[in-house]
């Protein structure tokens, strides 16, 4: 485990460590693990980067849920390959954080207890197929406004798995977008079908990036240290201005009747977020939350006999080494 020097406000140093660590920030340079880091900055970044690791986790159960029923082998291979690639995530997230002095069991521990959040848009069902199209195109969308940002973060280990990531979110943004503009231009049912999965991921979707400005408490430390470079609004609007002229042109209208074009601005203009909806599914109330632990719970229970094994053959690798 990696020696963390640690800062508390109680050192005598403190102030000067303080103002050295912000101006290696300024600098543009990295805080590695072992390097000196307020105690606060170490907890900002357990706390980010193990909701982003639970988020890939339980993230690959609504999109796996279609896996046997794709409409095509093709379209199988795709799913099969990306939903493989957030169990990969989620690995590299939890490697992030375990630099900075937490292990993988204690994170574990939170997310199946409950304790732990992770991003409010997986507690929703995936009704049809149309669904994946638009968790592709539009989840993987705004996370990809997201953690383009967060390669850019003051951290290393999570700047550098960031830029990993962002490169196969690329990849999951295209397929779906593909399969979405598939159905937008195919039969009434499948134009319908589409227009049903936009109208139930709109909203979750712009609520992803996070309350407005004015209502997070933790944005104005954490673009103080670099850990955020944008605020949650301008991620959004970001998203936005990307976005909707794309789906309007697709022929998909986003179920915003407010939203608007603001010619001044050059910018998408939305409608009131459904803030209550937001705040009920990050703390447990959202219509899939209790399935998606129980369903993580199952999984960890299932594959204890492969942990013991692992630990089994690591064992007695290292006792050959020794004789
Ligand atoms: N969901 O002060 P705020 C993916 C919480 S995975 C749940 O603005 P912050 C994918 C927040 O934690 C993408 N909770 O917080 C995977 C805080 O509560 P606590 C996941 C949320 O940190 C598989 C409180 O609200 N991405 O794309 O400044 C398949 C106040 O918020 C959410 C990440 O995790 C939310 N959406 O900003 C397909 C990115 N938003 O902790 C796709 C890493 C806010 O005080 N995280 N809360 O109890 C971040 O970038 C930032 O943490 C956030 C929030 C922008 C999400």
């Amino acid at each position: 485990m990696v020696k963390l020097r640690i800062g508390y406000p109680e050192d005598p140093d403190y102030q000067e460590r303080l103002e050295e660590f912000e101006a290696r920030i300024a600098r543009g340079e990295k805080i590695e693990p072992g390097d000196w880091m307020p105690a606060e900055y170490r907890r900002q970044l357990i706390r980010m980067i193990s909701q982003h690791a639970h988020s890939e986790w339980v993230g690959m159960l609504p999109e796996g849920a279609w896996i046997p029923r794709a409409p095509s082998l093709r379209r199988k291979l795709i799913l099969l390959a990306k939903v493989q690639d957030e169990a990969g995530h989620g690995q590299y997230l939890y490697h992030a954080a375990e630099t900075l002095g937490v292990t993988r069991e204690e994170m574990v521990e939170a997310l199946l207890s409950g304790k732990a959040k992770y991003s409010n848009i997986f507690n929703y069902p995936t009704l049809t197929w149309a669904d994946v199209g638009i968790i592709g195109w539009l989840v993987d969308g705004m996370a990809i406004k997201n953690q383009t940002m967060l390669a850019q973060c003051s951290y290393g280990p999570y700047s550098r798995a960031m830029v990993r990531i962002c490169a196969e979110e690329t990849f999951h943004h295209k397929q779906g977008k593909e399969a979405v503009l598939l159905y937008a231009k195919g039969s009434p049912k499948q134009r319908r079908m589409v227009q049903d999965a936009l109208n139930r991921w709109w909203w979750p979707t712009l609520m992803m990036a996070g309350p407005h400005d004015t209502d997070s408490p933790h944005t104005p430390l954490l673009l103080r240290w670099g850990i955020k470079t944008k605020t949650n609004d301008q991620i959004r609007q970001e998203f936005l201005d990307e976005h909707v002229p794309e789906l309007l042109e697709a022929g998909l209208v986003p179920p915003d009747p407010e939203l608007r074009y603001d010619e001044k601005t050059g910018h998408w203009v939305h409608g009131p977020i459904p803030w209550d909806e937001f705040w009920k599914v990050i703390n447990g109330e959202g219509p899939m939350n209790r399935h998606r632990l129980l369903a993580r719970q199952r999984a960890h229970e299932e594959g204890r006999w492969v942990r013991e094994a692992l630990e089994a053959y690591s064992k007695r690798r290292l006792a050959q080494a020794a004789d």
